[in-house]
């Protein structure tokens, strides 16, 4: 992950503001990162690991796609193929300080990784599943005192096997209220 190109050095994620949550978004600009690996395929046909995309020879440096989004979450304009492993990945600027967690959910199988801090190197995997999950996954990152105004790396990936697809990030300040990153 060492040639990993940011969006941008200062466009950071800002959070949102939908239900639950009780401070605006920051000023600055927004902005993820979406990788997409085209004909991945996995070897067993009733999960969709993750570990398909990683093990890949053109993952992480080739893919088949490097496009932006608003926010970490593709579900508004998901590609609507099958068969392919996606990534989303940027900064995320702390809106407020506070202790936060973080999920996902994604179409198919996904794992979220957070670093504590910018460096993508240092991001550990916090929760995965093998399997379309269309609630938050409970599986909730450990709550963590954040500061206003750092950041930190988030990185989503997500095997898509047929039918739907999308990913996306959500946090929260608020306990069991997740809402996504927009
Ligand atoms: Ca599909
Ligand atoms: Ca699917």
């Amino acid at each position: 992950m060492t040639n990993i190109i940011f969006f941008s050095c200062n466009i950071s994620t800002t959070l949102l503001l939908r239900r639950y949550f009780d401070f605006l978004p920051a000023s600055g600009n927004r902005g993820a990162t979406f990788d997409l690996w085209e004909n991945i395929y996995s070897p067993n046909g009733n999960t969709n690991d993750v570990a398909t995309l990683q093990n890949h020879v053109d993952y992480p440096h080739s893919p088949s796609r490097h496009t932006v989004l608003r926010g970490f979450s593709n579900r508004d304009q998901p590609p609507g193929l099958d068969n392919y492993g996606g990534k989303i990945y940027g900064l995320f600027k702390i809106p407020k300080t506070g202790n936060y967690t973080f999920s996902f959910r994604s179409d198919d199988g996904g794992e979220l990784y957070i670093s504590p801090n910018k460096d993508p190197k240092l991001a550990v995997s916090v929760s995965k599943t093998l399997h379309y999950s269309a609630a938050w996954v409970n599986v909730l990152s450990t709550r963590r005192e954040l500061v206003k105004d750092t950041e930190i790396y988030l990185e989503l990936l997500y095997k898509e096997g047929n039918g739907g697809d999308f990913g996306e990030i959500g946090a929260s300040k608020l306990k069991n209220k997740i809402a996504l990153i927009i």
